[in-house]
């Protein structure tokens, strides 16, 4: 049976059986689009979330820089006031749906609710609640983002799926009865927003300031699985109340913590391109990560069974950063070329292959030091501390072909690479995808010695990472 017939109670037991879509888990690559009013002034200090620019302004947090900056900006408006010059006037949805296609990335999440409240789709709900227009049909764009986005995105073979924030930071319901509120306004809006648009992922968030119970999550859930319009292929996700996350929920969300193990469980890494989410304009060139960073990151996560959401943050206007579409762009084609070992497999008997040395380099995370995250996959594939190991090829398999896959971070030294602890067919072929010439291997003893051509720079173009197959 698919699963699909099944009915689920509204209690964690029954729900966390429901099986993770197959279409999600081949998919592997997946673009995040994080963009709202925040978008406007696209200001936080380094190493810190634009998006969350309306909290940090209230809080008069980082010592009052952002509440200095947008007085400076907008003087005494409101964030509510400012949400006006959202304007959207460079929004062109069917360029980003190209762009979007181009990457590689097969699933889309535009963030239509984050934690300011405002919705990119017409909704009651939103302006009823307020009680000022607050969403982008109503002021800034005067435009279903939302919708227009569905209809361009349905056009290509990405799926389109939304982000949606349980809580709303200001929200006056909230701050007064999180559980009505959550009866009344967010749960009412959730469905409506699921019914209508029928999106291929449902990514909640804002959910850990209360209890599941609160937020009548197992209730939700099991009507999105048993009744919804999407029940057979929605995908849904582990953030649903305080200390459900990596424990419930269906597919896990760690953020920014590509180092993360959860078994057999399907996870899912989101992460910006820098380290924010929607557009900082404080972050120059070299906050962003490299396009290989990318595909080696987009690679361990595919070896340990997990998908890469790779979240962009277009301006106010609607523009997408050009440095963001370049990295989509390089992603792209280095999938065009070799995305068979990414799209469509699973894990293999082991995801990789490590190099003598330490195992357990541990990115450092202190306070401001934002740049851990994005040195980390240099530091586990091309560049180790001293006295570490690096993982020096990637393993996948595609169950349904039956070929597996190696994934090199570099092109091998004196054109020789062992794979340890591998036996062969005698009629077994490798072959090295981006150009489809076969490669040459023996067996010794319990290993395989794959023989490289001589590199050759007209043909062997990839500077990302080479990958071979194996039948
Ligand atoms: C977090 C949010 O607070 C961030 O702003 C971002 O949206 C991320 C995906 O989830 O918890």
């Amino acid at each position: 049976g698919s699963g699909n017939a099944q009915s689920y109670t509204a209690d964690w037991k029954s729900l966390d059986q429901r099986p993770v879509p197959e279409w999600f888990k081949d998919a592997k690559f997946g673009i995040f689009i994080t963009w709202g009013p925040y978008s406007v002034p696209a200001y936080a200090p380094k190493g810190q979330y634009a998006e969350w620019y309306q909290y940090w302004l209230q809080t008069n947090a980082f010592k009052g820089a952002v509440a200095k900056y947008h007085k400076e900006v907008f003087g005494d408006q409101t964030y509510y006031e400012m949400a006006k010059d959202f304007k959207a006037e460079l929004y062109q949805p069917e360029e980003w749906a190209k762009l979007i296609e181009q990457s590689g990335a097969k699933y889309v999440v535009p963030v239509a609710k984050h934690h300011d409240g405002f919705c990119w789709w017409p909704n009651k709900y939103a302006n009823e609640i307020w009680g000022f227009p607050w969403t982008a049909m109503d002021i800034g764009p005067k435009r279903d983002l939302l919708g227009e986005l569905f209809a361009a995105i349905k056009k290509t073979s990405v799926k389109p799926g939304v982000y949606f924030s349980w809580y709303e930071w200001f929200n006056p319901l909230y701050k007064q009865n999180p559980e009505k509120y959550a009866l009344e306004y967010a749960i009412p809006q959730a469905k409506d927003l699921i019914e209508r648009y029928q999106p291929a992922v449902f990514w909640t968030d804002g959910d850990w300031d209360q209890s599941d119970t609160t937020w009548h999550a197992t209730e939700f859930l099991s009507w999105v699985y048993n009744e919804s319009l999407v029940k057979k292929n929605i995908v849904t996700y582990d953030r649903y109340g305080k200390g459900i996350r990596f424990k419930h929920g269906s597919v896990y969300t760690p953020e920014y913590q590509p180092d993360m193990e959860f078994g057999n469980h399907y996870f899912e890494e989101s992460r910006g391109i820098g380290f924010s989410y929607s557009y900082n304009k404080m972050e120059d060139a070299w906050d962003y990560n490299s396009p290989q960073i990318l595909v080696l990151l987009l690679s361990d996560l595919v070896s340990r069974g997990g998908n890469l959401l790779l979240d962009i943050g277009p301006d106010g206007s609607g523009k997408i950063p050009p440095i963001m579409q370049e990295r989509l762009l390089q992603i792209g084609s280095w999938l065009k070329k070799n995305g068979e070992a990414i799209y469509n497999t699973r894990t293999w008997s082991r995801p990789c292959q490590w190099s003598e040395g330490k195992r357990d380099y541990k990115p450092e995370r202190t306070p401001g030091d934002f740049k851990a995250n994005g040195d980390f996959m240099l530091k586990m594939t091309i560049d180790p501390e001293p006295g570490y190991a690096v993982k020096e090829c990637f393993f996948t398999t595609n169950p349904i072909t039956n070929k597996s896959y190696a994934i090199l971070p570099k092109w091998p030294v004196n054109n020789r690479f062992v794979i340890k602890d591998l036996k062969m067919k005698k009629d077994s072929k490798v072959h090295l995808l981006e150009t489809g010439e076969a490669l040459k291997w023996r067996q010794e003893k319990e290993d395989v010695v794959v023989t490289f051509p001589a590199f050759n720079p007209d043909r062997h173009k990839s500077e990302y990472a080479f990958a071979m197959s194996i039948t």
